[in-house]
């Protein structure tokens, strides 16, 4: 005799949980066959959440992301999604392994990721799923856990991407998103297991630093003035030493040739100039040349200076950036297309996320790393037709860390004991747990000798408060977020929140015995 607890875990977790209740005796008797819930996971390399227009911000109404608007809008946006530790490799093999870095081994870019630990794709494979991931992995060692695997090395390019696969390397001519998105289509349609659930994970390049748009959006925003944020001026004077010193600046760090694609003649043929615009083909070049020649010369004519020099590189820096997210749009809107195209969209979980987010000019930078609001976020929407009731908000703080327990939640697969999120399927299906979690860990372990001198630190946010240790410089932050959103200035001091911070040194060293952090850095 099948139980109900066997028939749901064999018909696969929530979705069909919530179906089966509400269906007779008669039917109870003679299921339909079992229909796993699929799960495509796309998720981008460093997309802020102030780009995405679901999330509304200044951007939202210049550069409108319809297509991952139409996730939230169909289903779910999470208000207060954050990582663990804001800088690519860390995110992903959070994501992956449902561990802080502390405990996966990935604390910083350039470590090798050790594929024989266990991580959720392999527990889905267990559990009778195709797996198949296409784009940046950007974890050194080779994606094990995958049926199918296609991945750029390293950053990869933009144009005329190589790709590393089972069976070697190859250099495929077109622009980098749209074949990302072509090569993952091209399994769902021809190569995977129809006899089986899948995990799709479809892991852009874009919008990553050097930000090159493809043929398609050269000019788009041509016309078009971006907002400034608030803060592009800031001069860090109510924050410590890191802010002051770090290597990130829109007005200083970003570079005229490969960020601002105002190229210096001594500058062709070099290393950067190679794997950027060095590597188009002839048609390529000739469409980037008639977009961006003219802009250029006028930027050179204009000779511009001091603020005003700021102010122009913003505006080619956001309109660069944007341009590749529009892409990105698209290709998710070719996703959704497909799925309700071949209906698979009816079982289908989809997801849209990037490794972390981004400073747009905010505090005037660019680049991550920090604990601040802006680097600390990540976008979060998903749609789960039938499950999540369409344009829901969440407001609980989530963290890339329960991801992985959230995609075995969905599959109906358990979640081992050692992983250390917590499944976000519950929320999807509009329960409110009272135990949610009240604060958050964060730790970025790269520090002042690596790229953007960001020094090293770990804190603790709750839905108002951060608290912040820049350990090597023995300083601490503390932030009201909801007086001062934008954390232009610290608190630690000021005697009227002594007992908050006392609190929130209390909660920090729980957190770091809870998610067992060594006193000394891994
Ligand atoms: C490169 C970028 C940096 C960026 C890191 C990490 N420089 O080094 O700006 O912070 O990647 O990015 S670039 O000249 O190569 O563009 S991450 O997303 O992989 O963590
Ligand atoms: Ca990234």
């Amino acid at each position: 005799m099948v139980t109900r607890r066997d028939f749901l875990k064999r018909v696969g977790g929530a979705a069909a949980a919530t179906a089966v209740c509400t269906r007779s005796r008669e039917v109870w008797a003679r299921p339909d066959p079992p229909q796993r819930l699929n799960i495509i996971w796309i998720y981008s390399d460093d997309h802020a959440e102030n780009a995405v227009s679901a999330y509304g911000s200044r951007l939202a109404e210049v550069a409108p992301t319809p297509n991952i608007d139409r996730i939230a809008r169909e289903g779910m946006l999470f208000r207060n999604s954050f990582v663990t530790n804001s800088i690519c490799g860390p995110c992903r093999a959070v994501v992956l392994t449902g561990l802080h870095s502390h405990l996966n081994g990935i604390t910083r870019n350039g470590q090798r990721f050790d594929g024989e630990q266990q991580t959720f794709p392999k527990l889905l494979q267990d559990a009778g799923y195709q797996t198949a991931l296409f784009g940046k992995w950007h974890l050194g060692s080779t994606p094990t856990g995958f049926d199918a695997w296609e991945v750029l090395p390293g950053q990869g390019h933009y144009y005329n991407p190589d790709f590393i696969t089972p069976s070697g390397q190859e250099t495929v001519e077109g622009y980098v998103t749209d074949i990302i998105t072509d090569k993952a289509l091209h399994w769902l349609e021809n190569d995977r297991d129809e006899t089986k659930p899948f995990m799709l994970m479809v892991q852009d390049k874009a919008p990553h630093r050097e930000w090159e748009p493809g043929p398609d959006h050269l000019t788009l925003f041509d016309d078009v003035k971006i907002p400034e944020p608030d803060t592009l001026f800031d001069d860090y004077a109510g924050r410590g030493t890191a802010a002051r010193e770090q290597d990130m600046t829109i007005a200083e760090t970003m570079r005229m040739g490969p960020d601002l694609k105002v190229w210096d003649e001594s500058e062709v043929g070099s290393f950067v100039w190679n794997r950027t615009y060095g590597r188009m083909n002839e048609e390529q070049r000739a469409a980037w040349d008639a977009a961006y020649d003219p802009k250029n010369e006028a930027f050179r004519e204009a000779n511009l200076e001091g603020d005003d020099l700021v102010r122009w590189k913003y505006q080619r820096y956001l309109k660069d950036y944007l341009r590749c997210i529009r892409s990105i749009d698209d290709n998710v809107g070719r996703v959704l297309d497909y799925l309700e195209k071949t209906g698979l969209d009816k079982n289908t979980v989809i997801f849209y996320s990037s490794d972390q987010s981004f400073y747009l000019g905010e505090h005037g930078w660019f680049d991550k790393r920090f604990i601040y609001e802006e680097s600390l976020r990540t976008p979060l929407v998903v749609r789960w037709p039938g499950v999540i009731a369409p344009g829901s908000e969440i407001e609980q703080l989530v963290q890339n860390l329960d991801c992985a327990q959230t995609f075995l939640d969905i599959a109906g697969v358990p979640q081992p004991e050692n992983m250390q999120g917590r499944s976000l399927a519950p929320l999807m299906r509009g329960e409110q747990p009272d135990d949610w979690r009240q604060s958050i860990y964060y730790h970025y372990y790269e520090g002042e000798n690596a790229v953007h001198r960001v020094y090293k630190h770990y804190g603790v946010r709750t839905d108002r408060y951060k608290l912040v240790y820049f350990y090597t410089l023995d300083e601490w932050e503390f932030y009201d977020l909801k007086k001062d959103p934008n954390e232009m200035q610290s608190v630690y001091d000021d005697p009227a929140y002594a007992s908050e911070v006392a609190a929130l040194k209390t909660e920090l060293a729980r957190l770091r015995t809870h998610y067992q952090v060594p006193e000394e850095d891994p």
